[in-house]
């Protein structure tokens, strides 16, 4: 590839919530970044749309690349053809209750599928001798059962198909660091959120019913587990973090928490008193909500990355609720503006929700 003028990034995971807030953090720093884009049947880049242009038209600094993590030569391609200065691998089947249901898949990708890119980055590098950066996406599902305030030096306890997968990416990613020299980080992300997360987690789930039913388009939310607790941050806090992880001298694993922790019950009350109404009458329990095995509590230890990066959270729990739930209000208001005017507006991803 010719006329470089940044540096140039590879997503896998482009198109879910950090990948579209680290495209924006990138291309706003002068990089030239390039995802991977997973085939669906239907569009799937509704995230990074805003940040797309058509490259008959303009020189781009959004570019995509049809792969996917289960195929190994598709990861081999994009990286000779992109030769990138910096990898984050974000791609994953990131549910932890969907990965009860389909654990070999989850696995096959979150697993196995970092095993994949890693090899692609070894070959590459031995055959370029090119020096490339590497960012794997981890998580605090897998410290799952071990006892907060969870750090660097807790052990994993992984409760969850998806959990252990993770935890065997953190694993493959040290070998390589040891075996290869390869400039490798782990991030080890608490649950971070944004008015982009996914509908079918729980944060989402909640802003986006409360404000429904504000507006008289639902009658009803129902739940599963509203007693654990979870650290929950903004993702645009965290997608800077792993900037910071890859622009260190040397490569290293980080916690990423803001350090406090609240259950889901504590959200969904917020979240319906920020819209004036009393929760209790519009939540219900359904056990299919429920996992085999839960995670109860996880509350973060950065001072890490607070000392090392100088990484702070800058959205607190209320300010991240307020974001959400004026976003899913906006949202509200165009489905009940469409159905006034007489269309039909169905609820989006209705079926997927009801699921999960
Ligand atoms: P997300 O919104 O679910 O996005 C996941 C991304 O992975 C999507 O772009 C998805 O593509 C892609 N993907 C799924 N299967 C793939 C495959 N087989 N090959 C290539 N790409 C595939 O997740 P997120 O919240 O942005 O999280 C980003 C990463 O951080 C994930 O690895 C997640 O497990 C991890 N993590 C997240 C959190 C959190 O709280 N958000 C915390 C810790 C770690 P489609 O758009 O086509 O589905
Ligand atoms: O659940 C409870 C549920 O699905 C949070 C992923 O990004 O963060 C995320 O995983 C809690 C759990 O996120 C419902 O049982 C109750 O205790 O929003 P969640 P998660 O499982 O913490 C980690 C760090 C990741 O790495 C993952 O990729 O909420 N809960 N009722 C519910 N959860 C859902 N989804 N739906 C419910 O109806």
């Amino acid at each position: 590839m010719s006329g470089r003028v940044g540096k140039r990034a590879l997503i896998t995971g482009i198109t879910g919530q950090d990948g579209s807030y680290l495209t924006e953090l990138l291309v706003s720093k002068g990089y030239e970044v390039h995802g991977v884009l997973r085939r669906a049947s239907l569009f799937n880049t509704d995230r990074i749309d805003h940040l797309y242009h058509d490259p008959h038209q303009v020189r781009p600094s959004v570019l995509l690349h049809y792969g996917d993590l289960a195929d190994g030569a598709s990861l081999r391609h994009v990286l000779e053809t992109v030769q990138p200065d910096e990898i984050y691998n974000l791609g994953a089947q990131s549910h932890v209750r969907v990965s009860f249901q389909i654990p070999e898949y989850t696995a096959d990708v979150a697993g196995l599928g970092t095993l994949r890119m890693l090899e692609a980055l070894r070959e590459h590098a031995e055959r370029s001798g090119r020096h490339v950066r590497y960012y794997q996406a981890g998580s605090s599902e897998m410290f799952g059962a071990a006892a907060p305030p969870q750090s660097e030096n807790t052990p994993f306890h992984p409760r969850s198909p998806y959990g252990v997968s993770k935890a065997a990416a953190h694993w493959y990613s040290i070998n390589y660091r040891e075996a290869y020299g390869l400039f490798i980080c782990n991030g080890i992300l608490f649950n971070h959120e944004s008015p982009r997360r996914g509908e079918t987690f729980v944060t989402r789930k909640v802003t986006r019913a409360a404000t429904r039913i504000k507006l008289g388009l639902q009658d009803k939310l129902y739940l599963g587990n509203l007693d654990a607790r979870r650290d929950w941050g903004f993702a645009g806090d965290y997608v800077a973090a792993m900037w910071l992880m890859l622009q260190h001298e040397v490569p290293d694993d980080f916690v990423i928490a803001t350090g406090t922790s609240h259950t889901v019950r504590e959200f969904v009350e917020l979240t319906f008193d920020q819209v004036g109404l009393d929760w209790s009458k519009y939540v219900e329990f359904d056990p299919r909500y429920l996992r085999p095995a839960e995670v109860d509590f996880l509350e973060g230890d950065a001072s890490k990355a607070r000392s090392i990066l100088r990484w702070e959270p800058t959205v607190g729990f209320n300010e991240l609720v307020r974001m959400m739930v004026e976003s899913d209000l906006e949202l509200a208001r165009q489905e009940r503006t469409l159905i006034n005017a007489g269309h039909n507006a169905p609820e989006r991803g209705r079926a997927t929700v009801r699921q999960v």
